[in-house]
C-alpha cells in the first residue's frame, strides 16, 4: 500500500502546538543506576508476569543516550515535547531524602530540549509510583496526598525556572483500574473500596500539586491528562453497563477536577469516603484538558461484576490495529467535543498513536504506512472537532520511540522511530517523515490562513 497523504487541518488555531510524548518507565532504562529507587514496574518487571518476562531495565536506554533522542526531536521538527519524571529516580523512598544524580538528569534533559528549541511540557506522575510507597498502600493510604505534594514542590523548585508546562496525572483512571480495580499489576484482587479510596486520594493529589505548582512556578500553564474512551453499548440491553464504564473510565477524575462533583452513580460509595472540604481540595482551578484517545470500547450490562459492566463484542466489520484496538476516529471527534461541552477547557491531545508489531524490510527501512493510515484518520477527526466548536490547542503523537508498553511488553511498537533493541539502533520509520512534513506544512500554513476560518462561527 502507499502512504496516504496529508490530513486536514484547516480548523486548527495558527498556534496550534505540535508534539511528541514518551514517559518515564517506557524509555529510559537504567532502573538501578545512580541511585533511582524502584517502582512498582520494576517489582512487576521482576516477576516475571511480562510477556517475554521484559522489564524496563534497558528499554530505549534513554537516560543515557537522550541527546540523540533530542536530536531526533528536533530533525522531527516538534515544537514540544511531553515527558514524565520517574519519582523513584529524583526521591529513592518516595519520600524524605532526594536523590542529587537523578535530578541532575532530568536538569540535562530539560536544558537540551531548551537548547533545541523544543518546550519541555512535565508530567509529575506516570505510572512509576515508588515501591516504597507501595508497600505502604500507595493511593489507598491517605498519606499519598502529602508525599504526592512534598514530591511536587521538589520538581516545581527544581526545574520550574525553565519548565512552565505541568499536567499532574497521566490517565489516572487506567492505572487505578487496572492497578487496583481488575486486579492486575502488583496485587490479587482487592475489595472494590480500596479502588474507591485510591480514585479519591489520586483526585486530592491532583488537587494538592496544582496549588503547590501554581505557588511555586511563576506563569505555569496546568492540567491533567485523562484516557477518553467512548463506552458504547455492545448491545441495547447494555445501555445500563455502558453508564458504569463511562463513569468509571471517564468521569472519576475529570467531573471533581472540573465540576467539584462526583458523577452520580459513583456519589454514593465516595461519600462514604470524603471528608469536609475534599471536593474544593479537588477543584482546583486548571489551564486546559489533556486528552489521550485511542479508540472506543465496547461494554456490557454485568450486574454481577464489581463494577456493574464487562466487557463485550463490537459490531463486525470495525476496522483494528495489529493489538485489536477498533480504528474509528468519530469516536476521537465526539471525545474532544464531548469534553468541550462537559468542562469548558481548552484541550490539548496529549497522545494518540498506533500500536503495531513494526519490522524492517530487506533494505532496512521501516515502512509503516498503516500507522501514516491511522495517523491522516485521526487528525482529520481533530479538524472536524476543532471546525465543530472544540477549543484544540495542540496535539502529541504517542510515541516518539518504540518503548515499553506495560502488559504487552516490547511487542507492541507505537514509535515513529523503530528501535532495535539489542543494538538500541534508531530507525526513523516513514511515519516520521510524515508527521515532519505535516508540521512543515502546518506552521507554513498557519501564516497564510485567516484564522478561525470562515465556516466556524465564534
Ligand atoms: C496509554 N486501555 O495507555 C498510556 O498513557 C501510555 O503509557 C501507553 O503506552 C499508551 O496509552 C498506549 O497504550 C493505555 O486498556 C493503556 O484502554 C491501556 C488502555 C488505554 C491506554
Amino acid at each position: 500500500p502507499t502512504a496516504p497523504g496529508a490530513p486536514r487541518i484547516a480548523a486548527l488555531r495558527p498556534e496550534f502546538i505540535w508534539g511528541a510524548a514518551t514517559s518515564s518507565f517506557q524509555i529510559e532504562g537504567a532502573t538501578r543506576v545512580d541511585g533511582r529507587g524502584p517502582s512498582v514496574w520494576d517489582t512487576d518487571g521482576r516477576r516475571g508476569v511480562i510477556p517475554g518476562k521484559d522489564t524496563g531495565d534497558v528499554a530505549c536506554d534513554h537516560y543515557h543516550r537522550y541527546p540523540e533522542d533530542i536530536a531526533l526531536m528536533q530533525k522531527l521538527g516538534v515544537q514540544a515535547y511531553r515527558f514524565s519524571v520517574a519519582w523513584p529516580r529524583v526521591l529513592p523512598q518516595g519520600r524524605g531524602q532526594a536523590n542529587e544524580p537523578g535530578l541532575a538528569f532530568y536538569d540535562r534533559l530539560i536544558d537540551g530540549l531548551l537548547a533545541a528549541g523544543i518546550e519541555p511540557w512535565l508530567c509529575l506522575y506516570h505510572w512509576d509510583l515508588p515501591q516504597a510507597l507501595d508497600d505502604l498502600g500507595g493511593w489507598t493510604n491517605r498519606d499519598s496526598v502529602g508525599w504526592f505534594s512534598d514530591y511536587a514542590a521538589l520538581v516545581a523548585d527544581r526545574y520550574g525556572d525553565r519548565v512552565k508546562r505541568f499536567a499532574t496525572f497521566n490517565e489516572p483512571a487506567i492505572f487505578t483500574l487496572f492497578g487496583y480495580g481488575f486486579g492486575r499489576g502488583n496485587r490479587d484482587e482487592t475489595p472494590i473500596e480500596e479502588l474507591h479510596h485510591a480514585i479519591h486520594h489520586v483526585n486530592l493529589s491532583h488537587g494538592a500539586a496544582v496549588d503547590v505548582l501554581r505557588a511555586r512556578v511563576g506563569g505555569c500553564s496546568l492540567g491533567s491528562i485523562h484516557n477518553v474512551q467512548p463506552c458504547r453499548p455492545s448491545s441495547p440491553a447494555d445501555a445500563d453497563g455502558a453508564r458504569w464504564a463511562d463513569t468509571y473510565w471517564n468521569r472519576a477524575y475529570p467531573d471533581p477536577q472540573f465540576l467539584g462533583r462526583y458523577p452520580e452513580l459513583l456519589g454514593p460509595a465516595m461519600e462514604a469516603i470524603m471528608r469536609p472540604g475534599d471536593l474544593e481540595r479537588i477543584h482546583r482551578p486548571v489551564d486546559w484538558f489533556g486528552l489521550n484517545h485511542y479508540s472506543p470500547i465496547y461494554v456490557r450490562t454485568d450486574n454481577a461484576a464489581r463494577f456493574r459492566f464487562g466487557f463485550g463484542d463490537r459490531p463486525p466489520g470495525i476496522p483494528v490495529t495489529p493489538m485489536d484496538w477498533p480504528i474509528e476516529p468519530d469516536g476521537f471527534r465526539d471525545s474532544l467535543l464531548r469534553v468541550t461541552k462537559d468542562y469548558g477547557l481548552p484541550v490539548y491531545v496529549t497522545e494518540n498513536g498506533f500500536g503495531g508489531h513494526d519490522k524492517p524490510d530487506i533494505t532496512g527501512a521501516v515502512i509503516d504506512n498503516d500507522r501514516i493510515a491511522f495517523l491522516k484518520g485521526y487528525i482529520n477527526a481533530m479538524n472536524d472537532a476543532a471546525a465543530e466548536g472544540a477549543d484544540i490547542r495542540g496535539y502529541f503523537v504517542w510515541s516518539l520511540l518504540d518503548n515499553f508498553e506495560w502488559d504487552s511488553g516490547y511487542a507492541a511498537r507505537f514509535g515513529l522511530v523503530y528501535i532495535d533493541y539489542p543494538t538500541q539502533k534508531r530507525t526513523p520509520k516513514a511515519s516520521f517523515d510524515w508527521y515532519k512534513g505535516l508540521i512543515k506544512v502546518a506552521r507554513a500554513q498557519a501564516w497564510h490562513f485567516p484564522w478561525p476560518p470562515a465556516h466556524r462561527a465564534r
